[in-house]
Parts: C-alpha cells; structure tokens; sequence
C-alpha cells in the first residue's frame, strides 16, 4: 500500500478502536475514563500531528454514526464532539523526539515524553469539556454548586483518570517497539 493510504487507514482503524472503547461500561457516568485515548495518543505519537488530528476528528465525528451524541445544543456539540476529540491529536507535538528517544532504546525519556503528550492531548480536550461543561452543563449542577466548580469536579476528574489509564497503558506498552515506530 502506498505510504500514504497506510498511514490515513491506520487513522480510520485507530478511530474506529477507539469509538468500540466506549462501550466498556461507563461504571461512573461523566466521570469515567476515556479508554479510547489511549489508542489515540499511541497512534498520534506513532503517526504524527497532522494524522493524529484526523484519527481524533473521526473519532468524535463517529458518535454522530453510532447515536452516542449528548446534545445541548448546536454549539455544545461542535465544541465536544468535534473540536474537543480533534484536539486530542496534539499528542502528536511530542512526535519527533519520541521517535528519536525510542529508536535510540532511551526508554526513560520516551516515556517522559510520551507522559507529556498524553497531559497535552487529554488536558486541552478536557478544557474543552470543562469550558462546554460550565456554558452549557451548569444547569445540572447540585443546588448551591456554581457551573464553574461543577464543571470542574467532573471533567477534572475525567481528565485526571483519562491521562492515568493513557500513562499506565504507555508505561507497560513501551518497549513494544512495532507498535510505536511505523514502517
Ligand atoms: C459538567 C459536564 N457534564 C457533562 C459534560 C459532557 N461531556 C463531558 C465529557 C466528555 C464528553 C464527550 C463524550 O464522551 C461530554 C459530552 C460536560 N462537558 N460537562
């Protein structure tokens, strides 16, 4: 296949994976973990940036396929289906060093980078739910609770056990080299 087909299927399977992730029991509502960020910051660290946006957009593009949309409203869900999963991609800043960290067996520094690209794309799609969260979920806050403390309580906590379950799945994956360096 030519290189370039490769790397754009890869993102369409990666997408997929990630979308099936989320029918792991959601055993703690807006506060469980997102599992497909794992494969998603694996494949952007793998891929690159530009691929790594692609595989994010179509991930959150895909909840309109499969029905797994929470709609508010029209702006709500560009920020949180579009923007918020396109922008996990940014995992992909920490490409180049990564790749050199791993192809030079320096696994210590590969996974310090590979930890900081999980922060980047978990925590700025987080502040997008975070900022959503406050606009558009503040209304379901507890009596007495302000939007802005709600809001964070819960997508802090998402993010918080999102970027754990990305670093422990980086951690234990990281000397499996085929799955991180493509050919
Ligand atoms: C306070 C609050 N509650 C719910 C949401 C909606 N939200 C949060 C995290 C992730 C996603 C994307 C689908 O998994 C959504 C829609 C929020 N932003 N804030």
């Amino acid at each position: 296949m030519k290189r370039n087909v490769l790397v754009w299927v890869e993102a369409a399977i990666i997408a997929a994976l990630s979308m099936a992730l989320s029918w792991i029991p959601d055993f703690a509502g807006w506060f469980t973990p997102s599992w497909g960020a794992i494969v998603l910051v694996i494949f952007s660290l793998r891929r690159g940036l530009t691929p790594g946006l692609a595989a994010g957009l179509l991930w959150g593009l895909l909840h309109f396929a499969v029905g797994k949309v929470s709609f508010l409203s029209v702006e709500q869900v560009l920020i949180e289906y579009v923007i918020a999963f396109a922008v996990m991609g940014l995992a992909g800043l920490l490409y180049s060093p990564f790749q050199k960290a791993l192809k030079a067996e320096k696994y210590t520094s590969a996974i310090t980078l590979a930890c900081t690209a999980a922060f980047v794309g978990v925590g700025v799609r987080y502040f997008f739910h975070y900022i959503a969260g406050v606009i558009f979920w503040g209304k379901y806050a507890p009596e007495g609770m302000s939007p802005w403390l709600y809001s964070l309580t819960v997508n802090g906590t998402a993010a918080l056990g999102t970027f754990i379950v990305v670093v422990i799945a980086c951690v234990a994956l990281i000397r499996q080299k085929k799955i991180w360096i493509a050919h």
